[in-house]
């Protein structure tokens, strides 16, 4: 009977310990390839806009109180499970009400504490949200994005410089900005919802039929990147990928040239489309 408890209560002990380190080992190592650098632990995303660094900046504050709570609630849990577990077999659990002072503190400090992070993390948000959404600075050019099922179509400003014009540049599920440009965009739909997002900008906006919604991005890194609708808008949904190019003035010069003028150009992707769909049904077209 003895021999029974004494085995059961070593193989809690193991538990708990196996337990805890592993919960050690996982914060430890989050933290390792969280914090020491900000591209690495956005899986390696660059920061492709102006204020790429802020939205990582407040997803940095977030994990870092958040993960300091976490490590500390955790090392109090395990803590009071070791100190207050059971030492001899018949000993009964004990009832606590937790209405004394000196147990209630355990539940008003920290909570001021947390209510002062939360302080902490709605200034920074709101900062962030005022740059990123509400100030619209000035624009340099403007874009059109409209989206349906299901692709993206873009409306570029031709030689001019100015969208609306008989030069303008439209292209479907291709985007080519000019670096160091602050860029409005007027977004609109044609069917249902969708959401526009640039991972690279960390930008994603709601797409909504009937109206233009206005916003702005600034790339400062030349590159390819990734365009994505981020809203279930349908069965082709996950077809809805398009590429972005950031140029330097030198290349975008050199792209606006080798496209003609006002016309209504096909994307690369957009004609393997074509072609695949002619290939499937060779009867129509
Ligand atoms: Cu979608």
């Amino acid at each position: 009977m003895n021999k029974d408890k004494d085995s059961s209560s070593a193989t809690s002990h193991v538990l708990f310990v196996v337990t805890a380190t592993t919960c050690v080992l996982f914060a430890i190592s989050a933290f390792y390839f969280i914090l020491p650098n900000r591209e690495t632990w956005m899986m390696d995303l660059p920061q492709a806009s102006s204020y790429a660094g802020h939205i990582d900046g407040l997803f940095g504050l977030i994990t870092f109180l958040v993960g300091f709570w976490f490590i500390v609630s955790e090392a109090v849990f395990f803590y009071l499970i070791f100190r207050f577990r059971r030492k001899t077999p018949d000993q009964k659990a004990e009832y606590v009400t937790g209405e004394e002072p000196h147990q209630k503190r355990w539940v008003t400090i920290p909570h001021i504490l947390v209510i002062i992070c939360d302080i902490v993390l709605i200034f920074g948000t709101v900062y962030v949200w005022y740059k990123v959404k509400q100030d619209l600075p000035p624009a340099q050019a403007t874009i059109r994005v409209v989206g349906q099922q299901w692709a993206w179509t873009f409306e570029h400003p031709g030689p001019d410089g100015k969208l609306g014009s008989e030069d303008d540049i439209t292209l479907v599920d291709e985007l080519h900005l000019k670096a160091n440009t602050v860029y409005h965009f007027k977004l609109e739909s044609k069917d249902v919802l969708h959401s526009f997002s640039i991972p690279a900008f960390r930008i994603k906006q709601d797409s909504v039929p009937g109206r233009t919604i206005t916003g702005w991005f600034e790339a400062i890194k030349e590159g390819e990147y990734d365009i994505q609708c981020a809203e279930m808008c349908g069965a082709g949904h996950g077809l809805m990928k398009s590429d972005l190019y950031v140029h330097s003035p030198k290349s975008y010069e050199r792209w606006l040239k080798q496209i003609s003028p006002g016309e209504q150009a096909l994307a690369p992707r957009e004609q393997e489309n074509q072609i695949a769909l002619n290939r499937r049904n060779p009867g129509k077209r």
